[in-house]
């Protein structure tokens, strides 16, 4: 039995995150302890960071010194050299029994690397460009109550601006994709062409997604490679936002070949944002952690 502490429970993502521990495979070997912002640690083996970008760089010093692990699901850690950035089926092996900070990569980027991973085992992938589709819950609790509102911005509407605008005219969400791609795939050299959109749909960022080669692609075995990856379905339905909420998988379609360049593909991946794109990837992180460091 290992002592796991979530800090933040009181978070759309630390609520989700209670609840993904109680359905791990390994629930019964977990004792699960709950903190909100206010509350003094204690010694855990894994600590949990429900918490954002302002909160996560105080909690995670101190709780070195009360957790083996922490793993971070805010943005802050995420491209600080040695701090593994992980999806567990993509990376996990970039963890180490000296690894003591992990952090969870953005909800958006998910289904774009779960897509990509399998795919650079056959082809030297040299350009993606990805264009967000995203849900009102990606932005917390505030914004939940921000689209409650009955003049919001973001009802019925597109709003092509997530996060916070940067000196060279991207957004923090769109850099947020390109390095984070680049990090978890480690492809340093990949271009990533980033765009993101909130749209008025509640769970589920959805990403339209435009794929460059060096080599032509093989469109005969190009969906059995990518259904190789675990963690993505592509069984030739077309999933929108809505049909993926609760699932735990990146779900791929229209997947086509370019009509006059070979080496380029088009297709959609859906994800929901709070599950596969937060709490259980961390939960997964968890689990890796406990099948690879506590369960002698
Ligand atoms: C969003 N991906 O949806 C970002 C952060 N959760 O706003």
């Amino acid at each position: 039995m290992i002592t796991v502490g979530v800090f933040g429970v009181r978070g759309i993502v630390g609520q989700l995150m209670l609840k993904q521990l109680e359905a791990s495979p390994h629930a019964q070997d977990y004792k699960v302890l709950g903190f909100g912002r206010q509350d003094k640690p204690q010694k855990v083996d894994i600590a949990i960071l429900c918490t954002d970008e302002t909160v996560s760089p105080q909690l995670a010093p101190e709780l070195k010194n009360y957790a083996k692990f922490v793993i971070d699901m805010s943005s802050y850690y995420r491209q600080k050299d040695g701090v593994p950035l992980v999806i567990p089926e993509i990376n996990a092996n970039t963890i180490t029994k000296d690894t003591w900070l992990i952090a969870s990569p953005n909800c958006t980027v998910t289904g774009l690397v779960l897509a990509l991973n399998p795919l650079k085992k056959h082809y030297t992938l040299e350009e993606v460009f990805s264009s967000s589709y995203q849900a009102i819950s990606g932005g917390g609790k505030k914004l939940l109550e921000e689209f409650e509102k009955p003049n919001s911005l973001y009802r019925a509407n597109c709003v092509p601006l997530i996060g916070s605008i940067k000196d060279n005219g991207f957004t923090s969400e769109e850099l947020k994709g390109i390095y984070e791609a680049k990090k978890i795939l480690g492809l340093p050299d990949l271009r990533v062409f980033s765009h993101t959109v909130r749209v008025p749909v509640m769970v589920s960022h959805g990403l339209t997604i435009t794929l460059r080669a060096k080599e032509e692609f093989d469109m005969q075995t190009l969906p059995d490679i990518l259904r190789s990856q675990k963690g993505v379905i592509l069984d030739g339905k077309v999933y929108t936002n809505k049909e993926v909420e609760g699932r735990g998988e990146a779900f791929i379609s229209r997947l086509r070949q370019d009509i006059e360049d070979k080496r380029v593909i088009h297709f959609w991946c859906v994800c929901d944002n709070l599950l596969k794109g937060a709490a259980l990837n961390g939960r997964q992180i968890a689990d890796y952690l406990f099948e690879e460091f506590f369960n002698d």
